[in-house]
Formats: structure tokens, sequence, C-alpha cells
């Protein structure tokens, strides 16, 4: 394919995407999703990655998110998709997973990194990949979000290293979960163990 066909394609790609989005979800939740994909897109502008795939990925990462808990769970239930514990007690987690499953079914997503990056944008995984990185940060810092604790310093580390931004957004993610006492995820717990150790290693060799 020329890179003109593959530019039209791509263009088309989002224009479809885009529509898809606005009649799945509510307005302020489809002005999240265009922030996130603008900020994936950014983001991999920043680190060399590819920027269609950014907001594809930054498009569709809540595409489950105007479906009911009810509705979630038999998705899960009729396709394997496995539920723990976590899960069970706060089923709107579930919207990663089941959207990454819609974004393939109902959307024609094959690719993995983008489907991935779906089913991780809620807890992260240890060991991310860019793009599961570039969503998850996006997702959190995106312009219409207000809420989280010294936004500006996240928003400025998304900008100088994914890893510590990272990082920094996973511990005020379990403080805020603690504060609440809400039920923390396996992988949330396990995502922040990975890069909190990373961190540790890192400062190690640099004062070697
Ligand atoms: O869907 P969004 O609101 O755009 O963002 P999201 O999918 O990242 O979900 C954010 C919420 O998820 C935020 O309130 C923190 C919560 N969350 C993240 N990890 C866990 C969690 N909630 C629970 N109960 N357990 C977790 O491990
Ligand atoms: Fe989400
Ligand atoms: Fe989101």
């Amino acid at each position: 394919m020329n890179k003109e066909t593959k530019n039209s394609m791509e263009t088309q790609e989002i224009l479809t995407l885009r529509k898809a989005m606005e009649k799945a979800l509510e307005g302020k939740r489809y002005e999240h999703t265009l922030g996130v994909a603008y900020t994936a897109a950014s983001l991999a502008m920043c680190y060399g990655q590819d920027v269609h795939k950014a907001q594809v990925a930054g498009l569709l990462h809540d595409c489950a998110k105007n479906y009911t808990n009810e509705k979630r769970i038999n998705i899960c239930r009729k396709n394997g998709i496995p539920i723990n514990e976590a899960e069970q007690k706060n089923p709107f987690l579930l919207h990663a997973k089941v959207g990454s499953f819609l974004a393939r079914e109902k959307y024609g997503i094959k690719d993995k990194e983008i489907l991935d990056a779906i089913t991780y944008h809620t807890t992260g995984r240890p060991d991310m990949g860019m793009l599961d990185k570039i969503i998850y940060i996006a997702d959190y810092i995106e312009p219409g979000r207000r809420q989280a604790p010294g936004l500006p310093e996240v928003r400025r580390l998304a900008f100088a290293s994914l890893d510590d931004c990272l990082y920094r957004i996973l511990k005020d993610t379990l403080d805020y979960l603690g504060a609440s006492k809400m039920e923390i995820d396996m992988s949330t717990q396990q995502t922040y163990d990975y890069y909190k150790a990373l961190r540790c290693d890192q400062k190690g060799r640099e004062s070697l």
C-alpha cells in the first residue's frame, strides 16, 4: 500500500471511530475521549511512537463506559472473559476488558497493541508496552481532567519521563483508593510494585 492510500485510510478510520464514539457515549465522556485521543497522540509524538495507533486506542479506550454493569458482566460470561474478585465487587472496572472486546468485535480493531492498551488502561500491568503507558497516562492527564492532585506536575512529568509519570499516577491512585477504602485490583498493586522496584534499581545503578 502506498503512503497516500495509507494516510487516507487512517483519516477515514479516525472519522468513523469518532462518529461511533459520539453515538455510543454521553457528551462529557465523549469530550474526555477526544481529550485522551489528542493527548495520547501528543505523547506518541514526544516519544517517537505511532501517532495513529495512539489516537485509535485513545478514541476507543472507554467505549464500554456507557454499558450497564449487568451488560458488562453478561458480555464477560458469554465470551469467556474472566472476572476477578476486585471486578466482581466493582464491575465498573470491567469497562476496560469489555472495551477491548468491543474494540475487536464491534469496531474491527485487530492490532494487539491497541487492544492491550484498552484492556490495561484502568489498572495498568507490570512491564507495560509503550502504547499501554501512553493511554494510561493520557487518560489521567487529558485537558478535561480536573480532580487529581498535582496535575500540573504530573502533566509535566508525562512529557519528561513516562516511567516516572506512571509511578506517580499509580502511587496517587493507590493512596486515593486506600483513603476511600476501595477494593484494590491485583493488577493495580502489581503494576505499582513493578514500577517502584524499577525506580529503586535505577537509583541503585545511578549511585554506583
Ligand atoms: O474510565 P475513566 O474514568 O476515564 O478512567 P479509568 O478507566 O482509569 O478509571 C479511573 C478510576 O478507576 C479511578 O477512580 C480509580 C479507579 N481504579 C483504578 N484502579 C483501581 C480502581 N478502582 C478500584 N476499585 N480498584 C483498582 O484497583
Ligand atoms: Fe476508563
Ligand atoms: Fe478514560
